[in-house]
Order: C-alpha cells, then sequence, then structure tokens
C-alpha cells in the first residue's frame, strides 16, 4: 500500500514477534515485517483487518435472560443489552460481591487461562488477578494447557521446575550445532510453532539452525506422525500417535542387551535403574521391551530401531521432545522415558548430548540469553488456597464438592458460582467443548473481558470491551528474547473498548479496594514504575538498559544479554560433581525411579516409566472411530487469536484437515473436498487435504477456529474441539489429553 503524508510507522511487539505497522486517520492500515528478523512470519498480514473487524465488542453487553431475570439457562443462545459502562460496571461489582459475600470468595474461578496479549502491564491474567485478589481471593490454575503434564512430572525426575528448566538451563542452538552428531526429535521441532513465544520472539532463528546443522551434516530425525513436523531435510519416521514410549523403551532395550549402555554415568547421577531393569528385560511381566515388541505398537520397523539405538550411543545425541507428547493422556510416560534414555546414554552434561524440551513449541527455546527480572505487575497474594489443575475445569463444573487426585494430593473441586476470564478462551482451548457448555451452565455468572465476539464472549452474561494491544502503550519484552520494545498507542480504543487496568479498578473503587488495586497510580505511571525497576535490576547485572524516554523515542532496543561463549550445557557442573551440585529431587540424582511418585500409589503413573496404551489410539481403533485426530497449533496465526480476519477470506473455512491419500480414497474423499470430522462427542466441518507427508491412519485438523453457535450439529468452522477428550494426563499431572483421540471422516455435503 503507498504511503501518504498522514500515514505514521512504528515498532510493535506480540507473542509471534516485532512488525512494523502503518496508521492513518486513526487506523491500522498495513503491516510489514521488522527489519531485523530473519525469517519473519506472516501472521501480522491479518491483523489490520481483525482490529477494526466488526465482530469487536463495541460497547459493555449483558445477556438478556441474565439482565432480566438472573437466568443461568440461554448461555451462548440469548441475544445481549449494550449498556452504558458505569451501569454494566455497577452490575458486576455488585454481582461479585453478591457471591463472594454468600457463598465465599471459594465461589469465584478466576483461573482465567489464556495468551492473552504480549505486553508486560497490560498482561490480561496478572490483571484479573491482581483485582479479584484485592477483592478477597479465587480460585486458581496450577500450569499450563502447554506444558501441565510436564511441570508435574519433571521436577520429580530432575528436581527442577520445568520452565526454570526450559528458560534457565538447556542447551542453545550453537552448542548443539558445534557439538551434536544425531538430532533425535520426538514431536520433531516444528518451524510452524518456532513462529511464537510467549512474549514475543524477534529473531526467528529456528529454522535458520537447521540449514546449518544441514550444512554440517548433523543426521536429524523427526519421529513424528507428520513429516511437516520438523523442518525439511530431516529424516521422518511416522510414529503412531501416543506411542512414543514404546518406542523409547526398545531403544534402551537395545542398549542395554548390546552393552550400550552407560553404567557408569547410571552410578553415579541417578537413582534406581536397578529398579525399572527388570520391567526394561521383561523380567517383571514377561515381556521384554525389545524392538520387535515395540514395532506393531509404534509402527517403526524393529531393524530401523536397532540402528538408531547404535547410532544414538556412538555419537554425540541428542534428543528433544515436543510438548506436544504430554498433551495427551499418560504424558507423563514419554517425558520420563527420554529422560532415563538420555540417562542410559550417558550424555547428560555434556554438550549436545542428553535430552532437552520443547524446542521448536515455542521460538524462544534454544537462545542462550542472561536472565533479566522484573517488570511484572504485582498479583498479590491469594487469600484463597484452593486451586485445580488448568485443564480440570470442566471437571470442576460438572462435579462440585467431589475428590480428585494431583500429583500426591487428594483435595476436592470448589462449588464455583462465578467465572472471571479475561485474555483467554477456553472455547479454543479446552476440551470436548460441547461438553464443556453444558457444564458451563452451572455458575450463577459467567463474566468475561475480550476485544471480540468469540465464543467464550457469547457464553457469558457480562462482556467488557477490552482494548487489544495497539490500542494503549506498554513495554515488550520476554525471557526468551534479547530485545526490548517501546509499544506505542497505535490508534485510540475501537468503540467504547477500556484497557483491562481500566475496568477493574473501576470493579474494585466500587468494592471498596480501589487504592488496594491501583495502588493509586494510573497505567502510565505503573508503566514508568516497573520500567525503571527493571531497569534498576538489570544495572546490578552491569545491563545497561536506556531510560524510557529514550526508549519511546527509539521504539526498540536490542539488549547486550546474549550469554558468552556457544556452551551453555543442561546440567554440566551435575554431571562433573554430583555430590557438590546435587539435583532437587529427593535422592539429589536424576530419578529413574521415584519413591515419591511410586507412594502415591496411582496405576496411571507407577514409580518407574512404563508403557501404558491409552485409551483412544490406532491399537484399539475401530469401525466407529478408525483414525487418530491429532489436533496442532495453527500455523497461520496463534490459536483463536485474529481468528475473525481469517475465516473472511475466501475459501478460508471450514479449516482445512489433513489426510493420506488412501485414507481419504477409502472414504470416497478427495482433495478440497468438504468433510464431516465426528466421533461420540461431536462432529467438525473441515475440507480435506491429502498429503502422503501424514501416516496413515492419522488425520490433523489445527486449532483455532471460533467454536460455533450451540444447538448446530456440527461445528461449521472446524473446531477440533469438538471431538477431543476431556481426561487428565493421569492422576499425576492431571494435564490436557487433547491429543488422545479418534475420529472417523465421511464426505459432507455442506447441510447442518
Ligand atoms: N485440541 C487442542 N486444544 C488445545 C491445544 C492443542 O494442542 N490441541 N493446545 C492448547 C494450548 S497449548 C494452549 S496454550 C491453548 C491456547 O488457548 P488460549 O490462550 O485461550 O487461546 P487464545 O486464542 O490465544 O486466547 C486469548 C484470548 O485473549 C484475547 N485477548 C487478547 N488480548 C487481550 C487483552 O489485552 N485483554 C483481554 N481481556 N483479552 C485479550 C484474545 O482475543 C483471545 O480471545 O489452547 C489449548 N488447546
Ligand atoms: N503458529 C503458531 N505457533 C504456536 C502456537 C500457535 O497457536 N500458532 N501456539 C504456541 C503454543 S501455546 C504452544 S504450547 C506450542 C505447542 O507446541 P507443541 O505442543 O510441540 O505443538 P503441537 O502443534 O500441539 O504439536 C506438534 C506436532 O506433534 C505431533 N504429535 C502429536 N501427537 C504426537 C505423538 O503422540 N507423538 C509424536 N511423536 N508426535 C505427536 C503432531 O503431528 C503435531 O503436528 O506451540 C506454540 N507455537
Ligand atoms: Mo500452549
Amino acid at each position: 500500500m503507498a504511503k501518504d503524508a498522514s500515514t505514521v510507522t512504528k515498532v510493535t511487539s506480540s507473542h509471534w514477534g516485532a512488525f512494523e505497522v502503518d496508521v492513518a486517520d486513526g487506523r491500522i492500515v498495513a503491516t510489514r515485517p521488522f527489519a531485523h528478523d530473519p525469517h519473519p512470519t506472516g501472521i501480522p498480514d491479518i491483523l489490520p483487518q481483525a482490529v477494526h473487524h466488526a465482530s469487536r465488542v463495541a460497547h459493555p453487553a449483558i445477556r438478556r435472560g441474565w439482565l432480566e431475570t438472573r437466568s443461568r439457562s440461554g448461555r451462548g443462545a440469548d441475544e445481549f443489552i449494550d449498556l452504558p459502562w458505569d451501569e454494566a460496571l455497577d452490575i458486576a461489582a455488585r454481582e461479585i460481591d453478591r457471591v463472594r459475600k454468600t457463598h465465599g470468595n471459594e465461589a469465584i474461578y478466576g483461573g482465567s487461562y489464556g495468551w492473552g496479549s504480549a505486553g508486560r502491564f497490560h498482561h490480561a491474567q496478572s490483571q484479573v488477578h491482581r483485582f479479584l485478589n484485592s477483592i478477597g481471593g479465587y480460585v486458581a490454575s496450577f500450569g499450563s494447557y502447554s506444558t501441565g503434564c510436564a511441570q508435574a512430572i519433571m521436577p520429580h525426575v530432575f528436581g527442577v521446575d520445568f520452565l526454570q528448566l526450559l528458560y534457565e538451563h538447556q542447551d542453545g542452538w550453537p552448542t548443539i550445532h558445534n557439538h551434536t552428531e544425531t538430532l533425535v526429535m520426538f514431536g520433531g521441532v516444528n518451524p510452524k510453532n518456532a513462529q511464537v513465544s510467549m512474549g514475543g520472539v524477534t529473531e526467528h532463528e529456528t529454522a535458520g539452525w537447521f540449514d546449518r546443522f544441514a550444512a554440517k551434516g548433523m543426521r536429524c530425525v523427526n519421529i513424528a506422525p507428520q513429516r511437516g513436523d520438523a523442518p525439511e531435510g530431516c529424516d521422518w519416521l511416522p510414529v503412531r500417535p501416543g506411542s512414543d514410549t514404546a518406542l523409547m523403551l526398545a531403544l534402551a532395550h537395545v542398549l542395554e542387551s548390546e552393552g550400550l549402555t552407560d553404567h557408569a554415568f547410571l552410578d553415579r547421577c541417578t537413582t534406581g535403574f536397578e529398579r525399572f531393569r527388570p520391567y526394561l528385560m521383561g523380567e517383571v511381566d514377561g515381556t521384554p521391551k525389545t524392538p520387535d515388541w515395540a514395532e506393531p505398537i509404534c509402527g517403526v520397523p524393529a531393524q530401523t530401531i536397532r540402528e538408531l539405538a547404535r547410532r544414538m550411543a556412538a555419537t554425540r545425541c541428542f534428543i528433544t521432545v515436543a510438548w506436544s507428547l504430554q498433551r495427551a493422556e499418560h504424558g507423563e510416560q514419554p517425558y520420563w522415558m527420554s529422560a532415563v534414555l538420555a540417562a542410559m546414554l550417558g550424555q547428560i552434561g555434556l554438550p549436545g548430548g542428553g535430552v532437552g524440551y520443547g524446542y521448536g513449541a515455542i521460538g524462544g527455546v534454544g537462545k542462550s540469553l542472561l536472565g533479566l527480572r522484573g517488570m511484572t505487575f504485582s498479583q498479590f497474594q491469594n487469600p484463597v488456597q484452593k486451586t485445580i489443575p488448568v485443564a480440570r475445569i470442566g471437571d470442576m463444573l460438572r462435579h462440585p464438592g467431589q475428590p480428585y487426585d494431583f500429583n500426591g494430593r487428594r483435595d476436592t473441586y470448589p462449588d464455583i458460582r462465578l467465572i472471571y476470564w479475561a485474555g483467554g478462551n477456553p472455547y479454543h482451548h479446552h476440551q470436548d467443548l460441547n461438553a464443556l457448555h453444558e457444564a458451563w451452565q452451572h455458575p450463577d455468572c459467567v463474566i468475561v473481558n475480550e476485544p471480540w465476539w468469540t465464543a467464550t464472549a457469547k457464553r457469558a452474561d457480562i462482556v467488557f470491551p477490552a482494548t487489544t494491544p495497539y490500542e494503549r502503550e506498554d513495554i515488550g519484552r520476554s525471557n526468551l528474547d534479547d530485545y526490548l520494545f517501546y509499544m506505542p498507542q497505535l490508534i485510540p480504543p475501537v468503540g467504547k473498548a477500556r484497557d483491562d487496568y481500566a475496568i477493574f479498578a473501576e470493579l474494585a473503587r466500587r468494592m471498596g479496594a480501589g487504592d488496594v488495586f491501583t495502588g493509586g497510580l494510573e497505567a502510565g505511571e505503573w508503566i514508568a514504575k516497573l520500567y525503571d525497576e527493571f531497569r534498576a535490576l538489570a544495572a546490578a547485572q552491569d545491563i545497561e538498559v536506556p531510560d524510557l524516554d529514550t526508549l519511546k523515542r527509539e521504539n526498540w532496543v536490542r539488549l547486550p544479554i546474549r550469554a558468552e561463549g556457544p556452551n551453555r550445557t543442561l546440567f554440566a557442573p551435575f554431571r562433573e560433581n554430583p555430590d557438590a551440585a546435587p539435583l532437587g529431587t529427593p535422592s539429589g540424582r536424576i530419578e529413574i525411579f521415584s519413591d515419591t511418585i511410586d507412594g502415591f500409589g496411582y496405576d496411571d503413573c507407577p514409580g518407574h516409566p512404563v508403557w501404558l496404551p491409552p485409551t483412544e489410539w490406532l491399537g484399539c481403533a475401530g469401525d466407529a472411530a478408525p483414525l487418530h485426530l491429532v489436533s496442532p497449533q495453527p500455523g497461520d496465526k496463534l490459536h483463536s487469536q485474529l481468528e475473525c480476519a481469517l475465516a473472511d477470506r475466501p475459501g478460508a473455512r471450514p479449516v482445512t484437515v489433513v489426510i493420506h491419500p488412501q485414507d481419504a480414497k477409502a472414504r470416497g474423499i478427495a482433495g478440497g473436498d468438504l468433510v464431516r470430522v465426528f466421533n461420540a462427542r461431536g462432529a467438525a466441518r473441515a475440507r480435506a487435504h491429502l498429503s502422503d507427508g501424514i501416516r496413515r491412519g492419522v488425520v490433523a485438523l489445527p486449532t483455532g477456529a471460533w467454536f460455533g453457535d450451540p444447538g448446530t450439529n456440527i461445528d461449521p468452522h472446524g473446531n477440533p474441539n469438538v471431538l477431543t477428550r476431556d481426561t487428565g494426563t493421569s492422576r499425576l499431572g492431571q494435564g490436557s489429553s487433547a491429543h488422545t483421540t479418534l475420529v472417523d471422516l465421511a464426505r459432507d455435503d455442506g447441510s447442518a
């Protein structure tokens, strides 16, 4: 688009990176890649249309049935009445006050999971949590949909918080480049997912590293149902979804039976191998976990498994595991077993050896940066002690007062009367959405702050229109990135939208907690205060950060925080001297057998890693649902964000489902056909894309389409979460099991 004199161009930041924005007459008119990004993403292209889209929430709105009679039925079906801000805020504050006085703050669910926006101050989750804490607290959530299961299991194995492992310890790409000879990637290293990172990734470098690996002759093995789960040029072992643990066990069996296990390392640095070995060798159950045993389970030929194991032992080998593997039933097992396999190889603590998690899952993993602290808006302490594992929200709403197990603890679900959501879209992210819609009718009131009429906003009683990051100023910065941004306010708020901060300040004031929530500061004053704190903390680490006025003028700076030297290596000091630098596990060692987990007595997560067949996978697929559905992240955007603009593109909806040509042929499906993807839980419409880059028997339908209106028997846009199972990964992790789903496909004539 040609720029005229009135066009202003600024840089802003987002979860998918930095980009330039052209603004004219108060509207975003165009975007362009950030000049310093070697592999920019196309996601910002849809931004101008989305920000000014007709589906923006223009006014505070209250559902008619709730406004008139406080009726709980009709969520998602009723029309909404627009109200002036003051009136809507009065009504919401009265309702929150009523619930906390009548039922206590334990009746308020504010877990409010979701990615919201990338700015540091206007971080919607911090805002809603601080507000709820300032009025007496709320039921919170533990973990994320991304890594909830890993966050529960990995501290038992390595004695480190899983996210800390990710941020502070794992080998950087330069280390892998310099040392690794064999890169074995369970679930791949997905270039499309590396476009995105929590808080932003400015230089998208993941794909570039694979070009360098190829040039160096590194052998990269992509063990995943889709070839595209790793960059081009990698070997592809099309594994059956949900079966990686069996494959890892077979690799371990080869090591042990061929004398390739590093027992010296196991003795020095691990505990419990002697309790795991009888299971591996079949001495306890009569089933040795050989490659021949694994072949029919995972679909990888036994001879391939043997050769791979030998190569892994003979070369510097780095194992990576995608987050998708633990977003599945028994997701604890491949995570734990990958650590055991790496321990048996004896390379943990050597540069470019051992195991790492989430490379490619988000863009910043593999960047070696000095850690900086600060710029966090305090959420205060939560006076309510109750938390649920984040992905158990459906169970919580369905089973108030019922007991459940989680990571060694037995608790009961609270009786939720009010849900407050800001910065997330549960009708995007949760599983079995038809069941969630039923459960969602239980609370007295649902309040949502949202810029767009998402499926969640449509299922609320009170909706407050929130600004997008382009309508307010903020600071952009991520722990996995070395850039710092001033995110200027680019346009005035669209419609009557207000910042989450302003909405919560007004609600808090009405509930007598205004000063507590705001601390007497305006948004701009908070940004300056948090920035100055950050700057002082950085200065204490000898890192110079410009003052805020300079940053505002410059728009962005690159911080000198790339770690010196390429050799960041996970657990190197521990390997060197495990007595002097013990891990945080009870034994101080890597736990191949965990007495703690064993003591929980869970049959779905016993004391050492085991192969447990999932409830739904190709090993038990029948006539009713013969295909395994994987529902990966969308390549063209972030989750459900900006969906309205994509959905408007001709032919873009319903979403594309990837199917193997032979599976399509067996169903009379041709490329481009409309199809129905279905199982006993629901049905979604999609458009077939035939590809031999997906394993036979597997279909892939990405997440991100907005869930349709209730009352239709098929989701018209292609939301996979009408099909997925809503069960925890196990009693230990209780994470999301989204990838454990069987379905069938049929041609669809397009009628409802
Ligand atoms: N089947 C299946 N389901 C999955 C997954 C899967 O692999 N398969 N993956 C899961 C994972 S890992 C994740 S992280 C989740 C993602 O699920 P979510 O994080 O819930 O998805 P988003 O679409 O990013 O939702 C963010 C919402 O915040 C809104 N928003 C943006 N900025 C602001 C703001 O400033 N204020 C307010 N109030 N709102 C704002 C956006 O419009 C959007 O509706 O999905 C999960 N669901
Ligand atoms: N463009 C874009 N990037 C994103 C996001 C986005 O919405 N858009 N979301 C971000 C978020 S919040 C997260 S958490 C990460 C998620 O990162 P991941 O969890 O790693 O990604 P997914 O897209 O869920 O799955 C990646 C691939 O895993 C494969 N897979 C599924 N099940 C199995 C299995 O059992 N075994 C094996 N070996 N492979 C399996 C599938 O083929 C799938 O394509 O992505 C982030 N990156
Ligand atoms: Mo995620």
